[in-house]
């Protein structure tokens, strides 16, 4: 009985330390037999490409590799050039980049191991939404991984450099360079010597592994913790006060990045509260970086409470400047003219300012696509914005193209992902929000991969499907699918045919097409967007209404401006059309609406079914957290098909088409449910 009971405790201890919390990403291979690993220079970057390479060699048991430092043309930037036996490059950090890509060819069982790798951006950038106090913005995976609150706020532990070291190689894996450590919503207090000190030693265990540190920043910092009377960029105290200011950040971190600046937006001061412009702003700060190499990262994302179109603000005030940034200034915009909504239009500041740099901020944390509860993988949303195409300079200038530097020559390329990382244990909330992460690094590294390739490789590299079997294959085919799916799936459910930003609340969450309490900005409130009233339903940004399409290059601001050409993912982005517009489909556009809804629902059902099919293939753990989640999902798409449903019908009294499920919620529980949650502050 006693040994019964001891092997039983046993077993329970061997399945603890081998239960399968998500915590090891993407990077869980362990080495099967040895390698030589070889390079003429030693340094920690290079020590940690030598241990990866043993750590989780799969090839040949003995192979020998060398890494060799070169000075190659062919080779940009941290580019590396592969073959079997040697990795190449004009860099350390590519070296490293080089050794990853050789592991995860080896891991994936890809056939084409040799070849060139330059990467699509030079500067390849996490923001990090988190607050000082440990909380984060828009994150969904627990607390800051970086800042903790009062007494814990300056004590390093061993914990602390532990979790910086897995969230550096996980970030080195794939490529990404950089990372912003703070809130973008900057409290000033990240510049007093106390927080400097703790991104010093932040940044000493990011930097072997290739990573830049850089500060998101107040531009009130003169004043409030500077005791200068005044902020103003043309000040000469306040530049003096910046310039001190750097110096004390590269006294502390040598290869400091620069700042990320939100200035003038959504209540944060700026250069115009003094009557001065963002270009004095930026270039302020640019020029007191310039010395060290430093660059200014400074956003468009602005907007009034004006009558203007909020679609059309960043583009109105950026556009005046362009041409008029220092060269080590990049205008960071985001995807959409909007917000980080399911779907939108591409900005259209991308590819028009010509004369200043220009960086893409993408989100990867799910504020607007179900936070860390929906499987929505996004590499496919990313993919759409890369791909469109401006026709600035001519046909062919995509999003991509018109900021990697392969149209216009800027000092700097760059791209920014919002993080999902948090403290939770799989450190993103959903297991397959990982894989957002995963994508967005390989998208910066090389913008003209399919989501396709990312997904695939996330797959195997995830669950550890390789081996070619035909039952493996199928598992991977199956969970691709899903994935590749998952993003128009979302749009379905919340916000089809152009639709946008009709959530309820602050939340972002859940639906709320409804939601316009008294007193509050009409441009944070959903009827503000769709406009939905008796005669139809979109906003109408014409030339006859808001004229945002004139925003576009030719031939777009004609096509957008035409229902008849305006492509139907953007129609009510663009028009207000009655509910009776005949659709491509031959449906009317209510129909439609309604059909898009369904369908999301069904879809996410489906994924339901994927998943239960795939119980044999994937641990326990992560089979059972993920399928509770998709059970979440698949509730909440419901929810939204019928808020959405429900709420329009009050409009057009016209009903749902009879062979499409009927709604099983009822509208006023649905706004009950809501507000109750408002009331007490659960998603607010
Ligand atoms: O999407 C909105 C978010 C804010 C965020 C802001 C921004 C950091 O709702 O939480 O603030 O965008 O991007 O600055």
């Amino acid at each position: 009985m006693k040994t019964s009971i001891f092997s039983l405790f046993f077993i329970l201890i061997c399945i603890g330390l081998h239960a399968e919390d998500g915590h090891k990403l993407w990077l869980r291979a362990q080495s099967t037999s040895t390698v030589n690993v070889e390079c003429s220079k030693q340094s920690p970057i290079i020590e940690i490409a030598k241990i990866e390479l043993q750590n989780m060699w799969q090839g040949k048991a003995g192979h020998t590799v060398v890494l060799k430092l070169a000075k190659t043309k062919k080779l940009q930037g941290d580019g590396f050039l592969l073959s079997e036996n040697q990795i190449e490059s004009n860099t350390e950090a590519g070296l490293l980049y080089g050794a990853f890509e050789m592991l995860r060819k080896q891991q994936t069982q890809s056939s084409d191991f040799n070849g060139i790798f330059n990467p699509s951006y030079d500067l390849r950038i996490l923001n990090h939404w988190d607050n000082l106090d440990g909380t984060i913005e828009r994150g969904y995976a627990g607390q800051s991984i970086f800042w903790h609150p009062g007494s814990e706020a300056f004590k390093v532990t061993q914990e602390d450099k532990k979790r910086w070291t897995e969230y550096a190689r996980a970030n080195a894996s794939i490529g990404i360079n950089g990372t912003v450590l703070n809130n973008v919503n900057a409290s000033p207090k990240i510049l007093t010597p106390e927080y400097l000190n703790r991104v010093r030693e932040i940044a000493d265990i990011l930097r072997p592994y290739g990573i830049q540190t850089y500060l998101a920043v107040n531009f009130a910092s003169p004043s409030v913790i500077g005791g200068l009377s005044t902020s103003d960029p043309l000040n000469q105290e306040v530049v003096a006060w910046w310039k001190n200011k750097v110096n004390e950040i590269y006294k502390l971190i040598p290869d400091f990045g620069g700042f990320l600046v939100k200035a003038n937006s959504e209540g944060q001061p700026g250069p115009q509260n003094f009557g001065r412009t963002h270009a004095d702003g930026a270039n302020m700060m640019a020029d007191a970086l310039k010395a060290q190499g430093g660059i200014v990262m400074w956003r468009a994302f602005v907007y009034n409470p004006s009558d203007e179109d909020r679609a059309k603000q960043a583009y109105s005030e950026f556009m005046p400047l362009d041409g008029t940034f220092s060269d080590n200034v990049i205008v960071q915009v985001k995807n959409g003219p909007i917000d980080f909504q399911p779907r939108e239009p591409f900005s259209p500041l991308f590819g028009a300012m010509k004369g200043t740099g220009v960086m893409p901020e993408f989100q990867i944390t799910q504020e607007y696509l179900g936070h860390s509860v929906h499987m929505v993988f996004l590499a496919t949303m990313w993919e759409e914005v890369l791909n469109s195409d401006t026709f600035q300079e001519g046909k062919g200038s995509t999003v991509a193209r018109c900021t990697d530097g392969s149209i216009f020559k800027q000092k700097y390329s760059a791209i920014a992902g919002v993080s999902n990382v948090g403290s939770d244990i799989n450190w993103c909330g959903h297991h397959f929000a990982q894989a957002n992460w995963y994508a967005f690094g390989r998208l910066a590294w090389d913008n003209t991969l399919t989501s396709e390739q990312i997904a695939d490789e996330w797959v195997k590299l995830t669950f550890g499907k390789v081996s070619n079997t035909e039952d493996d294959a199928d598992f991977v085919k199956a969970i691709k699918e899903l994935m590749l799916d998952s993003r128009e799936a979302a749009v379905d459910y919340m916000m089809p045919l152009g639709l946008h930003h009709i959530f309820a609340a602050h939340h972002h969450y859940g639906p709320g097409p409804w939601w316009a309490p008294s007193g509050m900005r009409k441009d944070w409130t959903p009827p503000y967007y769709h406009r939905a009233d008796s005669l139809g339903i979109g906003f109408n940004r014409t030339t006859s209404g808001s004229n945002a399409v004139s925003q576009y290059h030719q031939p777009l601001s004609q096509q957008f401006n035409d229902p008849e050409t305006c492509p139907e993912k953007y129609l009510l982005w663009f028009h207000h059309l009655p509910w009776d517009y005949k659709m491509k489909s031959g449906r009317t556009l209510w129909d439609e609406l309604c059909f898009h809804y369904d369908s999301g629902v069904q879809k996410v059902r489906g994924f339901q079914k994927i998943w239960d099919k795939s119980e044999s293939y994937v641990d326990t753990e992560r089979f059972a957290a993920v399928q509770k989640k998709l059970r979440e999902q698949s509730l909440n798409a419901q929810e939204w098909k019928d808020a959405c449903l429900l709420y329009f019908q009050q409009f057009n009294q016209l009903p749902i088409p009879y062979d499409l499920e009927r709604p099983v919620n009822k509208l006023e529980d649905l706004i009950e449910k809501d507000e109750k949650q408002i009331r007490e502050g659960r998603r607010n």
